[in-house]
């Protein structure tokens, strides 16, 4: 049986030009394009069927997971974007030489609370999230995406895979960030968490800070997450294992650059023997594919066969489970990983 798989072809009007990195541009990474090959690949091993959702997301989940005045901010920062852009570029007296779909990068990111200016809210953490005109309506999208495959759970599926993009484990109750608006795992896991506890597995290979700040109150979600060593990537202030949760309910598991496939499987064990004690009746995996090889922004060293292995492990668990799509770059072999993935989830 092929993975019931949601999909929107919104994402493909967030389309950033590309993102800074020390005084220079490097390409956006998280390119349409990778949803383009992660829904090749599965169709072409004939792993999954594809449906588009109505628009249906209800505004209270998304309050759930967010500061429904973050929200408000992203919306019409997006409805405003050429003009706030422009705004910006007057006070250089270059006006005139915006055009096009043009791109918000935040470039001052206060301590919270010290300037809560008019028009200047600060909920964009880093300079990796900018917002462009149909930011929004993608990144709401992508949370009704994780919404619909909760759904599916719901009525009795016993997996799906939300597809989204842009992704969201970075993006917090008020903040974004990392290529993150809207965190569709969280959201996911607001939707399951009526009929009983929840697990969340991140297997990104960046700490999913904005879910566990998102979730780290709630006793009835384990959030687990395993990933590059906080002191030496990305998003390098969170993600340290003395981080447990409000109700001993975070198990975050860093582990180094370089990490193979023995001590990732490992680890995976680890996290996975930590969701059975739990007892959820539901599993949200993030699933990012940035932990690959060659990863051009990522260092750790699995391989594609390794994602079969990690399916079948996570599959074993035999709980419903949805996966949301998160990061993985190495754009030309996404399909190749998320056919080995699923049909190790498959069996
Ligand atoms: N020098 C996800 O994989 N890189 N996000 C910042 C700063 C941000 C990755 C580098 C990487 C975010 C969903
Ligand atoms: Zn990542």
């Amino acid at each position: 049986m092929p993975i019931r798989t949601f999909y929107s072809p919104n994402h493909a009007a967030h389309n950033p030009p590309f993102e800074f990195l020390h005084g220079r541009n490097v390409p956006f990474f998280e390119m349409p394009r990778r949803v383009d090959m992660l829904r090749a690949g599965l169709d072409s091993a004939a792993l999954a069927t594809f449906e588009s959702p109505p628009l249906t997301i209800p505004r209270d989940l998304l309050a759930q997971a967010h500061d429904p005045a973050m929200l408000a901010y992203f919306e019409q920062l997006s409805a405003d974007v050429f003009d706030k852009v422009r705004t910006d570029f007057s006070i250089y007296h270059m006006a005139d030489t915006v055009s096009g779909d043009v791109y918000y990068y935040e470039s001052v990111f206060p301590k919270r609370g010290r300037a809560d200016t008019p028009g200047r809210k600060f909920y964009i953490y880093d300079s990796t999230s900018p917002v462009g005109a149909g930011t929004w309506d993608a990144a709401l999208h992508s949370a009704n995406l994780a919404y619909h495959g909760a759904q599916a759970l719901l009525n009795g599926e016993r997996a799906a895979y939300a597809l989204c993009r842009p992704p969201g484990h970075h993006a917090g109750r008020d903040f974004m960030g990392g290529y993150c608006y809207l965190n569709n795992a969280a959201i996911a896991a607001y939707a399951l968490l009526p009929r009983g506890a929840v697990a969340v597995l991140d297997i990104d290979y960046h700490h999913g800070n904005g879910t566990q700040d998102i979730l780290w109150d709630e006793p009835n979600v384990l959030f687990t997450s395993l990933h590059a060593d906080p002191n030496v990537d990305y998003p390098y202030y969170c993600g340290y294992a003395d981080e447990r949760g409000a109700h001993n309910n975070t198990l975050n598991v860093p582990l180094p650059h370089g990490t193979n496939s023995a001590a990732y499987l490992t680890a995976l064990e680890a996290a996975l023997a930590r969701i059975r004690a739990f007892e959820p009746t539901a599993l949200v995996v993030s699933l990012g594919f940035d932990t690959f090889k060659d990863d051009p922004i990522a260092s750790f060293k699995l391989d594609v066969a390794d994602y079969t292995r990690i399916g079948r492990a996570i599959t074993q668990v035999g709980l419903p489970t949805l996966y949301v799509q998160e990061g993985g770059y190495a754009v030309e072999r996404l399909g190749d990983m998320a056919a080995a993935f699923f049909s190790g989830v498959l069996g």
